[in-house]
């Protein structure tokens, strides 16, 4: 078998310090045909020694490539499953962690090809922002090719398994990651960042307003006090 070897990007932010940030990086192999999927090739890289101490969470995006793989509802990276295991063997289950949710971004298609089979615009996503989690089941090799069992991302989209509790890197961790299909092309040009700290979640403009509105009042009620005092 060639192992094939991806660069696996890891961002690290301190807690202790809150305005340090670093990154490391690991080795993501090329594992064959996965168990219980053998259209899926899949991935695994080994989340020990990278100076993380726990996994919040794990970012997948398309390279963006536009090549490669199939077009329509299944351009870009189509991904079969995202999970921790300490034992680093996927048959054994008992030790693998799930992602407790997931935030998405669709990618562009490509003209032509197939429609999708969820109500999103790639195969398996809900809508353009969230995943059809019952359909890509993203915790189990299972994809069936142009049918259910995988999300795919869409040219340059991006899925965020997040882990909520964190994860504790032990003394064994690996994450797993499954594309459909063999040799594509489309896996390994995309890039996945493991985090110790889950990307902030962007506010809504109407919260961003009410949020300004509120700071307006405080002020406001500053202003007035201060002209109480003077
Ligand atoms: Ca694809
Ligand atoms: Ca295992
Ligand atoms: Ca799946």
């Amino acid at each position: 078998m060639t192992i094939k070897s991806i660069f696996l990007a890891a961002t690290i932010t301190c807690a202790a310090s809150a305005s340090h940030a670093a990154s490391v990086s690991a080795t993501l192999t090329n594992e064959g045909a996965a168990p219980g999927a053998s259209g899926t090739t899949m991935f695994r890289a080994d989340l020990t020694g990278l100076g993380l101490s726990e996994i919040a969470a794990i970012t997948v995006t398309d390279s963006n490539s536009g090549v490669g793989g199939s077009p329509g509802a299944y351009s870009g990276f189509d991904l079969d499953a995202i999970f921790l295991d300490v034992d680093g063997d996927a048959t054994t289950v008992g030790d693998q962690y799930y992602a407790s949710g997931f935030t998405f971004s669709a990618g562009t298609l490509r003209a032509g090809g197939l429609a999708s089979n969820t109500t999103g615009p790639t195969n398996g996503s809900a809508s353009a922002n969230s995943v059809d989690e019952a359909f890509a089941t993203l915790d189990t090799f299972d994809a069936i090719f142009f049918g259910a069992g995988s999300l795919t991302l869409g040219d340059g989209g991006e899925l965020t398994a997040l882990f909520d509790p964190e994860i504790l890197v032990g003394p064994s961790l690996y994450l797993f990651v499954g594309e459909v299909g063999l040799g594509s092309g489309e896996s390994l040009a995309a890039s996945i960042t493991v985090a110790d700290v889950a990307p902030a979640v962007p506010l809504p403009a109407p919260a961003l307003m009410l949020l300004s509105g509120l700071g307006a009042m405080a002020f406001g009620k500053r202003r007035k006090a201060k002209a109480k005092a003077a």
